[in-house]
Protein backbone atom coordinates (compact mmCIF):
# COMPACT_ATOMS: atom_id res chain seq x y z
CA UNK A 1 0.00 0.00 0.00
CA UNK A 2 2.46 2.36 1.20
CA UNK A 3 4.55 2.24 -2.04
CA UNK A 4 7.05 4.53 -2.49
CA UNK A 5 6.86 6.55 -6.19
CA UNK A 6 9.63 8.71 -7.25
CA UNK A 7 8.16 12.14 -6.98
CA UNK A 8 6.64 11.41 -4.09
CA UNK A 9 7.61 13.68 -1.39
CA UNK A 10 7.99 12.26 2.19
CA UNK A 11 8.74 13.71 5.89
CA UNK A 12 8.43 13.13 9.49
CA UNK A 13 6.09 14.72 11.87
CA UNK A 14 7.81 17.25 14.09
CA UNK A 15 5.44 18.65 15.94
CA UNK A 16 1.40 19.08 16.75
CA UNK A 17 -0.53 22.47 16.66
CA UNK A 18 -3.98 22.40 17.19
CA UNK A 19 -5.35 20.47 14.54
CA UNK A 20 -2.39 20.68 12.15
CA UNK A 21 0.64 18.80 11.77
CA UNK A 22 4.19 20.74 11.58
CA UNK A 23 6.24 18.25 9.02
CA UNK A 24 9.64 18.03 8.41
CA UNK A 25 10.41 17.11 4.39
CA UNK A 26 13.10 14.42 4.01
CA UNK A 27 16.33 16.01 2.42
CA UNK A 28 16.62 13.39 -0.53
CA UNK A 29 12.90 14.82 -1.59
CA UNK A 30 13.51 18.25 -0.87
CA UNK A 31 17.03 18.22 -3.62
CA UNK A 32 14.90 16.03 -5.92
CA UNK A 33 12.32 18.80 -6.12
CA UNK A 34 12.96 21.55 -8.48
CA UNK A 35 9.42 23.68 -7.80
CA UNK A 36 10.62 23.50 -4.26
CA UNK A 37 12.16 26.92 -2.70
CA UNK A 38 14.61 27.48 -0.30
CA UNK A 39 12.90 26.45 2.93
CA UNK A 40 15.08 27.66 5.56
CA UNK A 41 14.08 24.71 7.87
CA UNK A 42 12.01 22.61 5.88
CA UNK A 43 9.13 22.57 7.89
CA UNK A 44 5.37 22.84 6.59
CA UNK A 45 2.42 23.05 7.81
CA UNK A 46 0.11 20.43 6.88
CA UNK A 47 -3.58 18.59 7.40
CA UNK A 48 -4.44 14.99 6.80
CA UNK A 49 -6.77 13.59 4.07
CA UNK A 50 -9.78 12.39 5.79
CA UNK A 51 -9.47 9.11 4.68
CA UNK A 52 -7.12 8.36 7.39
CA UNK A 53 -9.36 9.16 10.08
CA UNK A 54 -11.71 7.04 8.77
CA UNK A 55 -9.27 4.12 8.72
CA UNK A 56 -8.97 4.69 12.17
CA UNK A 57 -5.15 5.81 11.70
CA UNK A 58 -4.13 8.12 14.15
CA UNK A 59 -0.83 10.32 13.57
CA UNK A 60 1.77 11.18 16.49
CA UNK A 61 4.83 13.16 16.40
CA UNK A 62 7.98 11.00 14.94
CA UNK A 63 5.21 9.26 12.32
CA UNK A 64 6.74 9.36 8.67
CA UNK A 65 4.13 10.33 6.06
CA UNK A 66 3.73 11.08 2.58
CA UNK A 67 2.65 14.51 1.20
CA UNK A 68 0.54 15.70 -1.28
CA UNK A 69 -1.26 18.92 -2.73
CA UNK A 70 1.57 20.78 -1.70
CA UNK A 71 1.73 24.49 -1.36
CA UNK A 72 5.53 25.66 -1.54
CA UNK A 73 4.58 29.78 -1.45
CA UNK A 74 2.90 29.14 1.61
CA UNK A 75 4.28 26.36 3.58
CA UNK A 76 1.16 24.18 3.55
CA UNK A 77 0.82 20.22 2.52
CA UNK A 78 -1.63 17.70 2.77
CA UNK A 79 -0.63 14.11 4.63
CA UNK A 80 -1.90 11.58 2.14
CA UNK A 81 -0.26 8.19 4.10
CA UNK A 82 1.70 6.76 6.77
CA UNK A 83 4.36 4.83 7.04
CA UNK A 84 3.55 1.19 9.52
CA UNK A 85 5.19 2.58 13.03
CA UNK A 86 8.19 0.59 14.45
CA UNK A 87 7.12 1.74 17.98
CA UNK A 88 4.88 4.57 19.72
CA UNK A 89 5.66 5.57 23.33
CA UNK A 90 2.31 6.87 24.87
CA UNK A 91 3.71 9.13 27.17
CA UNK A 92 5.11 10.73 25.79
CA UNK A 93 3.34 10.63 22.65
CA UNK A 94 5.98 9.61 20.22
CA UNK A 95 5.88 7.09 17.46
CA UNK A 96 8.98 5.28 15.74
CA UNK A 97 12.32 6.21 18.75
CA UNK A 98 15.05 4.23 18.73
CA UNK A 99 16.48 5.49 21.70
CA UNK A 100 14.80 6.53 25.13
CA UNK A 101 17.00 9.01 27.37
CA UNK A 102 15.74 8.78 30.70
CA UNK A 103 16.88 12.50 32.25
CA UNK A 104 17.23 12.82 35.86
CA UNK A 105 19.01 15.30 38.10
CA UNK A 106 21.14 15.15 40.85
CA UNK A 107 19.72 17.84 42.40
CA UNK A 108 16.88 20.37 41.91
CA UNK A 109 14.66 17.94 41.87
CA UNK A 110 16.54 16.07 44.28
CA UNK A 111 17.35 12.05 43.15
CA UNK A 112 14.51 10.24 43.92
CA UNK A 113 14.82 6.20 43.82
CA UNK A 114 11.49 5.37 43.21
CA UNK A 115 10.70 8.51 40.65
CA UNK A 116 13.79 6.88 38.81
CA UNK A 117 12.51 3.52 38.98
CA UNK A 118 9.39 4.53 37.10
CA UNK A 119 10.87 6.54 34.22
CA UNK A 120 13.28 3.50 33.71
CA UNK A 121 10.66 0.55 34.02
CA UNK A 122 8.71 2.70 31.61
CA UNK A 123 11.05 2.68 28.96
CA UNK A 124 12.32 -1.12 29.71
CA UNK A 125 9.02 -2.28 28.77
CA UNK A 126 8.97 -0.46 25.96
CA UNK A 127 11.82 -3.05 24.61
CA UNK A 128 14.00 -0.06 23.03
CA UNK A 129 17.47 1.21 23.55
CA UNK A 130 17.66 3.02 26.98
CA UNK A 131 19.92 5.21 28.38
CA UNK A 132 20.27 7.05 31.77
CA UNK A 133 21.23 10.42 32.14
CA UNK A 134 22.03 12.00 35.23
CA UNK A 135 21.39 16.20 34.67
CA UNK A 136 23.29 19.13 36.96
CA UNK A 137 26.19 17.19 37.88
CA UNK A 138 27.30 20.65 38.81
CA UNK A 139 25.20 20.86 41.93
CA UNK A 140 26.79 18.36 44.00
CA UNK A 141 30.91 17.03 44.79
CA UNK A 142 32.63 14.90 43.03
CA UNK A 143 32.27 12.45 45.86
CA UNK A 144 28.77 12.25 45.47
CA UNK A 145 28.21 11.61 42.23
CA UNK A 146 30.87 8.92 42.13
CA UNK A 147 28.62 7.34 44.69
CA UNK A 148 25.54 7.36 42.26
CA UNK A 149 27.33 6.21 39.63
CA UNK A 150 28.23 3.09 41.60
CA UNK A 151 24.82 2.60 42.75
CA UNK A 152 22.89 3.41 39.20
CA UNK A 153 25.46 0.50 38.10
CA UNK A 154 24.61 -1.91 41.03
CA UNK A 155 20.53 -1.26 39.20
CA UNK A 156 22.30 -2.38 36.21
CA UNK A 157 22.79 1.08 34.20
CA UNK A 158 25.76 2.81 33.05
CA UNK A 159 24.53 6.47 33.74
CA UNK A 160 26.38 9.45 31.42
CA UNK A 161 26.59 12.60 33.85
CA UNK A 162 25.62 16.03 32.26
CA UNK A 163 25.74 19.46 33.34
CA UNK A 164 24.91 21.90 30.50
CA UNK A 165 26.24 24.71 32.86
CA UNK A 166 29.56 23.63 33.20
CA UNK A 167 29.27 21.56 29.54
CA UNK A 168 30.28 18.51 30.57
CA UNK A 169 29.03 15.47 29.55
CA UNK A 170 27.09 17.24 26.42
CA UNK A 171 29.38 15.73 23.41
CA UNK A 172 29.37 11.72 24.03
CA UNK A 173 25.43 12.65 24.32
CA UNK A 174 25.29 14.13 21.22
CA UNK A 175 27.73 11.39 19.91
CA UNK A 176 25.39 8.67 20.57
CA UNK A 177 22.18 11.28 19.65
CA UNK A 178 24.20 11.57 16.29
CA UNK A 179 24.18 7.66 16.08
CA UNK A 180 20.14 7.13 16.52
CA UNK A 181 17.66 7.96 13.91
CA UNK A 182 15.33 9.50 17.08
CA UNK A 183 15.83 10.14 20.63
CA UNK A 184 13.44 10.91 23.06
CA UNK A 185 14.20 12.86 26.08
CA UNK A 186 12.09 11.76 28.86
CA UNK A 187 11.52 12.72 32.72
CA UNK A 188 10.08 15.25 35.34
CA UNK A 189 10.26 18.56 35.35
CA UNK A 190 13.17 21.06 35.98
CA UNK A 191 15.49 18.32 35.45
CA UNK A 192 16.89 20.29 32.20
CA UNK A 193 15.73 18.51 29.10
CA UNK A 194 14.85 21.58 26.92
CA UNK A 195 18.55 23.00 28.29
CA UNK A 196 20.06 20.25 27.16
CA UNK A 197 18.46 20.42 23.78
CA UNK A 198 19.46 24.25 23.92
CA UNK A 199 22.79 23.62 24.65
CA UNK A 200 23.31 21.15 21.68
CA UNK A 201 21.54 23.34 19.10
CA UNK A 202 21.83 26.75 20.68
CA UNK A 203 20.32 29.07 17.83
CA UNK A 204 17.07 27.34 19.12
CA UNK A 205 16.91 29.31 22.31
CA UNK A 206 13.25 27.45 23.68
CA UNK A 207 11.68 28.80 26.80
CA UNK A 208 13.43 27.15 30.16
CA UNK A 209 12.25 28.12 33.72
CA UNK A 210 14.10 27.82 37.08
CA UNK A 211 12.83 25.17 39.46
CA UNK A 212 10.30 26.11 42.31
CA UNK A 213 12.24 27.49 45.28
CA UNK A 214 9.69 26.46 47.84
CA UNK A 215 9.43 22.84 46.45
CA UNK A 216 12.31 22.38 44.08
CA UNK A 217 10.67 21.01 41.70
CA UNK A 218 9.74 22.26 37.79
CA UNK A 219 6.99 23.93 36.49
CA UNK A 220 5.67 22.14 33.69
CA UNK A 221 7.23 24.51 31.00
CA UNK A 222 7.46 22.77 27.77
CA UNK A 223 3.74 21.72 26.88
CA UNK A 224 4.00 19.79 23.63
CA UNK A 225 6.49 17.56 22.37
CA UNK A 226 8.28 18.53 19.42
CA UNK A 227 11.72 17.06 17.13
CA UNK A 228 14.55 18.73 16.67
CA UNK A 229 17.59 18.15 14.20
CA UNK A 230 20.94 17.27 15.46
CA UNK A 231 23.13 16.41 12.83
CA UNK A 232 23.74 13.00 10.97
CA UNK A 233 19.86 12.92 9.90
CA UNK A 234 19.50 12.15 13.98
CA UNK A 235 15.91 14.01 15.68
CA UNK A 236 15.46 14.70 19.02
CA UNK A 237 12.13 15.02 21.09
CA UNK A 238 11.91 17.25 23.73
CA UNK A 239 9.02 16.53 25.78
CA UNK A 240 6.98 17.87 28.73
CA UNK A 241 8.07 16.51 31.73
CA UNK A 242 5.67 14.67 34.11
CA UNK A 243 6.19 13.31 37.69
CA UNK A 244 4.74 9.85 38.62
CA UNK A 245 5.11 7.53 35.23
CA UNK A 246 2.42 4.65 36.13
CA UNK A 247 3.81 1.27 36.16
CA UNK A 248 1.64 -0.94 34.01
CA UNK A 249 3.50 -4.46 33.69
CA UNK A 250 1.96 -8.26 34.32
CA UNK A 251 3.00 -9.38 37.41
CA UNK A 252 4.61 -12.29 35.97
CA UNK A 253 7.13 -9.72 33.74
CA UNK A 254 7.80 -7.46 35.97
CA UNK A 255 11.12 -8.36 37.62
CA UNK A 256 12.35 -8.88 34.17
CA UNK A 257 11.98 -4.91 33.49
CA UNK A 258 14.82 -4.66 36.78
CA UNK A 259 18.06 -5.22 35.17
CA UNK A 260 19.75 -6.48 38.32
CA UNK A 261 16.99 -9.05 38.55
CA UNK A 262 16.84 -9.71 35.26
CA UNK A 263 20.65 -10.63 35.01
CA UNK A 264 19.87 -13.29 37.88
CA UNK A 265 16.66 -14.47 36.48
CA UNK A 266 19.04 -15.40 33.04
CA UNK A 267 21.29 -18.02 35.35
CA UNK A 268 18.99 -19.33 37.41
CA UNK A 269 15.85 -20.28 37.93
CA UNK A 270 13.28 -20.32 40.55
CA UNK A 271 11.68 -23.90 41.88
CA UNK A 272 8.16 -22.83 41.06
CA UNK A 273 7.50 -21.16 37.07
CA UNK A 274 5.13 -18.73 38.21
CA UNK A 275 7.40 -17.50 41.43
CA UNK A 276 7.15 -13.56 41.91
CA UNK A 277 10.15 -13.40 44.02
CA UNK A 278 8.34 -12.36 47.05
CA UNK A 279 8.85 -15.47 50.09
CA UNK A 280 8.15 -18.32 47.83
CA UNK A 281 10.37 -21.37 48.76
CA UNK A 282 13.26 -21.93 46.29
CA UNK A 283 13.58 -18.59 44.77
CA UNK A 284 16.96 -17.25 43.47
CA UNK A 285 16.39 -13.93 43.84
CA UNK A 286 18.59 -12.35 45.71
CA UNK A 287 16.70 -9.78 47.88
CA UNK A 288 19.92 -7.90 49.15
CA UNK A 289 19.58 -5.00 46.25
CA UNK A 290 18.77 -1.82 46.90
CA UNK A 291 15.32 -1.41 44.61
CA UNK A 292 14.33 -4.87 45.95
CA UNK A 293 11.82 -2.90 48.70
CA UNK A 294 10.58 -0.88 45.51
CA UNK A 295 9.93 -3.91 43.84
CA UNK A 296 8.54 -5.71 46.67
CA UNK A 297 5.97 -2.85 47.74
CA UNK A 298 5.33 -2.55 43.67
CA UNK A 299 4.05 -5.85 43.46
CA UNK A 300 2.32 -6.26 46.67
CA UNK A 301 0.24 -3.34 45.87
CA UNK A 302 0.15 -4.84 41.73
CA UNK A 303 -1.62 -8.09 43.53
CA UNK A 304 -4.03 -6.13 45.89
CA UNK A 305 -5.35 -4.30 43.82
CA UNK A 306 -6.30 -7.29 41.49
CA UNK A 307 -8.16 -9.17 44.29
CA UNK A 308 -9.67 -5.96 45.15
CA UNK A 309 -10.99 -5.36 41.21
CA UNK A 310 -11.95 -9.44 41.53
CA UNK A 311 -13.83 -8.71 45.20
CA UNK A 312 -15.94 -5.54 43.25
N1 LIG B 1 22.84 24.12 37.65
C1 LIG B 1 22.28 23.67 36.54
N2 LIG B 1 21.04 24.07 36.21
C2 LIG B 1 20.49 23.58 35.08
C3 LIG B 1 21.18 22.65 34.24
N3 LIG B 1 20.37 22.33 33.21
C4 LIG B 1 19.23 23.03 33.39
N4 LIG B 1 19.31 23.78 34.50
C5 LIG B 1 18.26 24.69 35.02
O1 LIG B 1 17.12 23.93 35.40
C6 LIG B 1 15.93 24.68 35.19
C7 LIG B 1 14.90 23.84 34.45
O2 LIG B 1 15.38 23.56 33.16
P1 LIG B 1 14.44 23.17 31.92
O3 LIG B 1 15.35 22.91 30.77
O4 LIG B 1 13.34 24.14 31.75
O5 LIG B 1 13.83 21.79 32.45
P2 LIG B 1 12.86 20.77 31.68
O6 LIG B 1 13.31 19.39 32.03
O7 LIG B 1 12.80 21.10 30.24
O8 LIG B 1 11.45 21.04 32.39
P3 LIG B 1 9.94 20.86 31.78
O9 LIG B 1 9.88 21.54 30.46
O10 LIG B 1 9.06 21.50 32.81
O11 LIG B 1 9.72 19.37 31.69
C8 LIG B 1 16.36 25.95 34.44
O12 LIG B 1 16.43 27.00 35.38
C9 LIG B 1 17.75 25.62 33.93
O13 LIG B 1 18.59 26.75 33.82
C10 LIG B 1 22.52 22.28 34.62
O14 LIG B 1 23.21 21.48 33.97
N5 LIG B 1 23.00 22.81 35.78
MG1 LIG C 1 11.26 21.64 29.02
ZN1 LIG D 1 11.73 -16.26 42.51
Amino acid sequence: MNQYKSNQVRGIVVALKANFFIVEINNKDLQSISRAPDLTNKRLLCTRRSKLDYQGLFIDVGDRVFLESIDWKNKRGLISNLEPRQSLLSRPAVANVTLIAVCISVQEPLFDIEQTSRFLITAEDKNINTVLVLTKIDLIPKEKLNSYINRLKLWGYNPIAISVKDMQGTDLLLNIFRQTKLSVLCGPSGVGKTSLINHLIPKLALRTSSVSKKLKRGINTTRHVELFSVGNGSLVADTPGFNRPEIVSEPLNFAFLFPELRKQLMHAKCKFRNCLHRDEPGCVINKNLERYSFYRETIDEMINSRFRDQGD
